[in-house]
């Protein structure tokens, strides 16, 4: 095997490979371990392998949090109208839901509400904020949202409510007026690396609040350790980085959800048909698709009644809702997406509407249009006024969509938006000239985005490193998520022995050095299916995992990339 070099030319994906760490060659399990612990500064006892919920920060540290906390527990203790106001997506009603449960556990008098996506849109609505001072709300906490709602908190307090904003989305240059802004995202704050989501910022709130009630000696019964699984679904839906306070959070949020689930989570894991241990993969795959087609079809607050319920039946049949909503949302999807394939008809400027479109599909569209064609695209559909395209834009990595928007902003009415997503309104007679606009951007980061393009390895390993040992060890690192990906390992130069196709369309393969085999599995991706031929030498990328399917204990290398090494090989 060459030296620590990686194979210059670009995968059959078209990334460029480059080291994670430190350059890591070997050959047997244990050297691999021992190098990649060094490489990434762990050694075995290290904190990073048993994250403890004791080494959470300071809630305290996180700005305005003093001001927050001592306010609501004066509200708790003299039993104030609370009003949460959340948002429709997972992160919004998962936030609600916590704090509903908490807060009334501990005596308070909380009322909530949810927007509606297509009604109301993202944000505190100043409606929602009149209905809630009519009912007495002198407090109001907003979750996932309210950095940017000048106006709503301008009238909470005409009104005479004071308002504590929870949120983790940029803000602009200057802030709501409102008694405190907990957002690790201000300037000033900057709180825990910035990685918390909504939920996460309000669940700090929580403990700033049990700790002031605490000193107070007046601690309410309820442990705030049951609402991690909701925490953790909440992060996991709103694709957070899975590393410092998250990686803690996200850990002991699995071990509830798998061993003692809230009674919400326990219906919505029954009907989702996981199997045990859940894993990051599960929430983001069919936990939280199911809550957001509350939001997407019906209304997002079907899935906080089901995240704050305490009732089994209740429970039960609000889960069963948003999997029919979620069934309903794929169908819905899978027409629009393939109306939008028909009317781009081959053209390479995916940007696309209809006046007939469902406003909560249009951005899944738009993302599985991008993913298929590798380049950012814009779905819409026309606004009730009849005079507006509302469009959803999602990209790919390499782009950047809040930039893009920027190039496009001189025909839009309003937009927002940040790499992976966005969104805004096009006035429908400026149609043609914001699709030209788009497809400049799109061209210009086209032309950049191949530098950007890179794979990450941990090591270029020999079949007889990949063993059941290292690969039990590996899965120390996890939850694997969002910035915290498995290791990437490339087997340099083996031979494809068999190769079988099973149901389902997944390719299995026998791998094979001369001296040792090693099965290895094949999910999506025709191209790589079709370059892993019997009798091929090839370099594959991928990662080690354990073979949960069998009782054996077993290793399966899961195939993703490869690079080829060439005609010359295949001769040889
Ligand atoms: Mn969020």
């Amino acid at each position: 095997m060459s030296d620590s070099i990686l194979p210059p030319q670009r995968t059959l994906k078209g990334m460029r490979l480059v080291w994670r760490h430190a350059p890591l060659v070997a050959d047997d399990p244990a050297t691999v371990w021992r190098a990649l612990l060094q490489a990434r500064g762990l050694h075995e006892r290290s904190a990073f392998f048993a994250p403890r919920l004791a080494d959470l920060p300071d809630p305290f540290a996180m700005r305005d949090m003093a001001t927050a906390a001592t306010r609501l527990a004066a509200a708790l203790s003299q039993g104030e109208p609370i009003h949460v106001f959340g948002d429709f997506d997972c992160d919004g009603v998962t936030g609600t839901a916590i704090l509903l449960e908490a807060l009334r556990a501990a005596g308070g008098r909380v009322s909530c509400s949810i927007p509606h996506r297509a009604d109301d849109g993202h944000g505190i609505g100043e409606v929602a904020v009149e209905q809630a001072a009519a009912h007495g709300a002198r407090l109001g906490i907003s979750v996932d949202t309210g950095t940017t709602c000048f106006a709503a908190c301008a009238r909470a307090r005409a009104l005479g409510m004071e308002m504590i904003v929870t949120d983790h989305h940029l803000p602009e240059t200057t802030l709501p007026e409102a008694l405190a802004v907990l957002n690790p995202a201000r300037t000033d704050c900057g709180f825990a690396e910035r990685v918390l989501c909504g939920t996460g910022v309000a669940f700090f709130l929580l403990m700033a609040v049990w700790r002031r009630l605490t000193e107070r000696n007046r601690r309410p019964a309820f442990d705030l350790r049951q609402l991690l699984d909701r925490v953790a679904l909440a992060t996991v839906a709103d694709v957070m980085e899975l590393v410092g306070v998250n990686r803690i959070l996200v850990h002991h949020g699995l071990a509830r959800l798998n061993h003692e689930p809230s009674i919400g989570c326990r219906a919505l894991m029954a009907v989702s048909r996981v199997n045990q241990p859940v894993d990051v993969e599960d929430i983001a795959f069919h936990l939280a698709p199911r809550i957001n087609a509350a939001g997407r079809l019906a209304h997002g607050e079907q899935a906080m009644r089901l995240l704050a319920s305490e009732d089994e039946a209740e429970a039960e049949r609000l889960a069963i809702e948003l999997d029919q909503a979620n069934r309903q949302r794929r169908r819905i999807e899978a027409e629009v997406f393939k109306q939008a394939e028909a009317k781009l008809d081959g053209d390479d400027v995916l940007a696309v509407y209809d006046g007939d479109w469902h406003a909560g599909v249009v951005g899944l569209v738009a993302g599985r249009l991008a993913r298929k064609h590798g380049r950012p695209a814009a779905v819409g559909f026309v606004d009730r006024d009849g005079e507006h395209v509302r469009l959803s834009l999602r990209g790919r990595p390499g782009f950047h969509i809040g930039e893009l928007l920027q190039s496009c902003a001189a025909h839009m009415r309003g937009f927002g938006g940040h790499a992976g997503a966005g969104g805004g309104a096009v006035p429908l007679q400026s149609w043609s000239a914001f699709r030209n606009a788009f497809a400049q951007a799109v061209a210009r980061q086209a032309a950049e985005a191949q530098d950007h393009l890179l794979q990450p390895v941990d090591g270029v390993v020999g079949l007889a490193a990949m063993q059941y040992g290292l690969a039990a060890r590996l899965a120390r690192f996890a939850p694997f998520g969002q910035g915290n990906r498995p290791c990437c390992w490339l087997l340099s130069d083996v031979q494809v022995l068999t190769r079988k196709v099973l149901r389902g369309g997944v390719v299995r393969l026998l791998l094979g050095d001369g001296a040792r085999t090693l099965e290895a599995v094949l999910f999506q991706d025709a191209r790589l299916k079709a370059y892993v031929q019997p009798g091929r030498r090839v370099s594959l990328l991928g990662r080690l995992q354990l073979d949960t399917w069998r009782t054996r204990q077993a290793v399966q290398f899961v195939i993703e990339d490869a690079v080829d090494v060439g005609e010359a090989h295949d001769a040889a």
